[in-house]
């Protein structure tokens, strides 16, 4: 009945402006007479948000009624990027709106570039949870993301005299895509003691008493889909005081102060998320956000399956939850407290129901990313959890005692305790122990994990528990959104923007790649989103860049692993080349523009070193008149979501160059590929898969496999090695001073030559440099050139996210889509 009173959404450049202007007038408060950029955003993003609203609305509604198993994607990081050009693109309508706002005296490009991005998270773990949220509400499941609402994100990178300065990320302000639940919220509860006592049947019983509350609230962030109304939620836990905390008798026998104290610390747990990528370093705050908002979201989802008044078996029908690494680990002891300690279940009841309903990912086989808590630690913080976890423990320790008697060591080894001082968690083996599937992001990665961390529990649970689901992109961010044009001219070939829904429809490219006209405009795409970052670059750097160049491009994370000094030193040494060849032998040359961006962590001083070492190449390169066009070196500022669009769409040649075995999958090289750009790479992660897929002649591969890392850093470490010999010229460069005092990159360069070049850079700096002189050919045979990017495009069909989630719904959450009916 209510249905006559429903908004009608607009469907004309005029009613979207009416709409528009109403926002800004009303709900804004802002007078058309002063209307900026700003307002102009503001007002756009809520007129979109209205039509988003209705269909989130009615997928809640569905998804409730018809009861399917729903899936729960607990991360600590969702990194979202902006959200208005999304919606405006999976909902449609975004050309009624550009010509709206052009009625209006507005460009859609400045209206769009107004909003702040929502940046919570590090860097590919985030990223892959937001490609994950797009893929579902796309394809129908019926599935939340669970996360924390930090007050700060990542924090925005400034380069001051060449050095990383951090600056506080803080993104609230005006942020229209988010909606508090005063009416959601939950109490946290932290410290206190366990009482035990036996109930009348003589049964032990456990309660954990006192401590502190802290109030979880919930903001729900809409995910719509692309060209479908499921719109999808994220929750997001925001921190604040407990009401009851909040202590009225302090704040009137005027311990005002101290009340409000007590507010602001309750607030930090959802303040700042933590910069690091891969570097565990076991801060309470972190293990306390991780409690927070464990326990707040399994709150919500067993309230929720409350309500449906099934029986607690049945619980693994309704729920999966999916673990995004161990970060929510304590998600496992958490429920098995609510349904022993609260519900009232049998231990091993209980512990059938929890393995039944999480599954767990592994990012990273990095040692020093592992996660470990402090059993102190631990035990004043969540003093009943690690009971539990001790008794997960014992259950789990004594069946493999059972399976291999009289293996002590086994046993230590595969303990969730170990027996260090203090003693720690190891959250692996929890979440691993915990689940009824491990998955790895790329083949090469899942088989590392079966054969290292987790080698032992091959054995104890059998091959079938661990699987491999190989890491995706939505393709909607990425090509459609990033690269329109590239979309419009596939759309054109393949007779509409099916593609974009099943990107395999690509493969049909390939019959195009001897179309004159067609690989014409592919080339001139590429060549105009290259003007489009040589302009971006020139605004913001004041730097000229020739887009004829070969754009050669490494942006993510700064990590030794990642390997940018192997980069930054075949640029010095590229550099050396020009600077000792004659004007003659100089114009054999491919000129080039070497792009970095990517932040380090706050307290990784060698990763500040290798930015340090970037910017001072450059300044020196971009200042020599012997170069010229021939080489430019760019350290873009703040490398974030909203920038990798410009960036990604833009590349000739991106790097992946990891040690061989040390990144677990990356998906920039997905993106890379995607948008028509070729990769330079080692044999590690994704890569290897985008080989298989788009063939050898089209990827340039070189360095050493992951099966020889373990020998070559023995010999380093034996001294069985020399220094490569160009590396050594580009040492000796640095030592002279060339790019400055070089007291600045010692501990860098010290690493390689004694302290056992733990990365073995200098053993693939040959291959390296080898395989960067035949790009430099390849790019000048323009011809075979656009038939390799062609083909690359037409063959990354398997790397969108949407044949990801399918993999992951099929094979460890067992759901289905929720039907979509026909709109009336
Ligand atoms: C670990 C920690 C440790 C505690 C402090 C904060 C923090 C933040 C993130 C991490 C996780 C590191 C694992 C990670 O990010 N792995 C990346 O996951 C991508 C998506 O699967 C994958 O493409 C990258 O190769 C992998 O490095």
């Amino acid at each position: 009945a209510w249905r006559k009173f429903m908004p009608k959404p607009f469907t004309t450049a005029e009613e979207f402006e009416k709409e528009a202007v109403r926002h800004i007038e009303t709900t804004l408060a802002r007078s058309l007479y002063n209307c900026d950029e700003s307002a102009v955003y503001g007002g756009t993003a809520l007129a979109f948000r209205d039509r988003l609203i209705l269909d989130w609305n009615k997928t809640q509604q569905t998804q409730t009624f018809k009861d399917q198993k729903r899936v729960y994607y607990l991360s600590l990081e969702f990194l979202m990027g902006r959200a208005l050009d999304n919606a405006m693109l999976n909902v449609g309508q975004k050309d009624v709106a550009t010509k709206g706002l052009s009625e209006l005296g507005f460009r859609m490009e400045d209206i769009i570039s107004q909003e702040h991005d929502a940046a919570l998270g590090n860097g590919g773990l985030g990223r892959l949870a937001a490609c994950f949220l797009d893929s579902l509400a796309s394809l129908n499941y019926p599935a939340w993301g669970y996360g924390l609402r930090y007050r700060y994100g990542i924090f925005k990178q400034e380069i001051v005299d060449g050095f990383q300065v951090e600056v506080p990320d803080y993104w609230l302000d005006f942020n229209p895509w988010e909606f508090q639940r005063h009416d959601i919220t939950v109490d946290i509860q932290f410290y206190g003691h366990v009482n035990r006592w036996q109930d009348d049947e003589g049964k032990l019983q456990y309660s954990w008493e006192g401590g502190e509350i802290v109030q979880a609230v919930a903001f729900d962030v809409p995910i719509p889909g692309y060209q479908t109304q499921t719109c999808n939620n994220l929750r997001l836990w925001g921190s604040k005081a407990a009401s009851g905390e909040f202590d009225f008798q302090k704040f009137n026998s005027g311990e005002y102060e101290s009340s409000v104290a007590d507010q602001q610390r309750a607030e930090t747990i959802s303040a700042v998320l933590y910069p690091n990528d891969n570097l565990e370093r076991g801060k309470e705050l972190r293990l306390k956000q991780q409690y927070f908002w464990c326990a707040a979201s399994l709150y919500d989802i067993v309230r929720r399956f409350k309500k449906t008044k099934r029986a607690w078996k049945d619980f693994p029908n309704a729920v999966a939850i999916q673990l995004n690494d161990t970060h929510p680990t304590l998600a496992i002891p958490e429920l098995q407290r609510i349904l022993v300690d609260i519900e009232g279940l049998e231990w091993d009841e209980a512990w059938s129901i929890v393995q039944k309903t999480f599954g767990y990912t592994n990012h990273t086989v990095l040692p020093e990313a592992l996660e470990k808590w402090s059993v102190p630690l631990m035990q004043h913080l969540l003093p009943r959890h690690l009971q539990i976890i001790y008794d997960i423990n014992l259950f789990f320790l004594q069946k493999v005692e059972r399976m291999f008697p009289n293996d002590r060591e086994l046993l230590g080894r595969v303990s969730i305790i170990e027996e260090s001082n203090p003693k720690m968690v190891r959250m692996a083996f929890l979440a691993l122990i915990g689940s009824h599937k491990v998955n790895g992001v790329a083949e090469l990665h899942s088989d590392l994990i079966k054969t290292t961390i987790f080698k032992d529990f091959v054995k104890i649970y059998g091959p079938d528990k661990f699987t491999n689901v190989t890491n995706g992109i939505t393709p909607r961010r990425w090509l459609h959104q990033a690269n329109p044009r590239l979309s419009a001219l596939i759309a054109s070939k393949l007779g509409g923007h099916d593609f974009l829904k099943d990107l395999t429809l690509l493969h049909k490219l390939e019959n195009f790649v001897d179309d004159k006209e067609f690989r014409k405009e592919f080339r001139e795409i590429k060549y105009s989103n290259k003007v489009r970052l040589a302009k971006y670059i020139k605004d913001t750097m004041g730097i000229t860049v020739n887009p004829s160049s070969l754009f050669d491009v490494q942006v993510k994370r700064i990590h030794e692993y990642k390997r940018q000094q192997l980069n930054i030193f075949g640029v010095i040494h590229r550099y050396l080349e020009i600077k000792k060849s004659s004007p003659e032998e100089r114009k054999k040359f491919t000129p080039r523009v070497s792009i970095f961006g990517g932040k380090a962590a706050p307290g990784y001083w060698m990763a500040k070193a290798v930015i340090h070492l970037i910017n001072r190449v450059a300044n020196v390169v971009n200042n020599d008149a012997d170069v010229g066009d021939l080489l430019k070196v760019i350290f873009l500022e703040d490398y974030n979501v909203s920038k990798a669009e410009i960036i990604c769409p833009a590349s000739d040649i991106s790097e992946h160059i990891s040690t061989a075995g040390t990144e677990a999958s990356g998906t920039s090289n997905m993106k890379f590929c995607l948008n028509g750009g070729l990769i330079i790479g080692t044999c590690d992660g994704a890569n290897i898969e985008i080989t298989r897929e788009i063939g050898e002649d089209n990827i340039f591969l070189f360095g050493n496999l992951a099966e020889n890392v373990d020998d070559l850093r023995h010999a380093h470490l034996y001294g069985q090695y020399q220094l490569d010999p160009q590396l050594a010229a580009v040492f000796d460069a640095i030592h002279s001073g060339t790019f400055g005092n070089p007291d600045s990159f010692e501990a860098l360069l010290n690493g390689i030559v004694e302290h056992g070049d733990y990365y073995l850079v200098s053993d693939d700096f040959a291959s390296y440099i080898q395989t960067q002189d035949l790009i430099d050919k390849s790019f000048r045979d323009t011809e075979e050139w656009t038939t390799k990017t062609i083909l690359t495009v037409a063959r990354m069909g398997f790397f969108s996210s949407d044949r990801c989630i399918d993999e992951y719904a099929e094979s460890i959450w067992n759901i289905e889509p929720i039907a979509q009916e026909k709109e009336d």
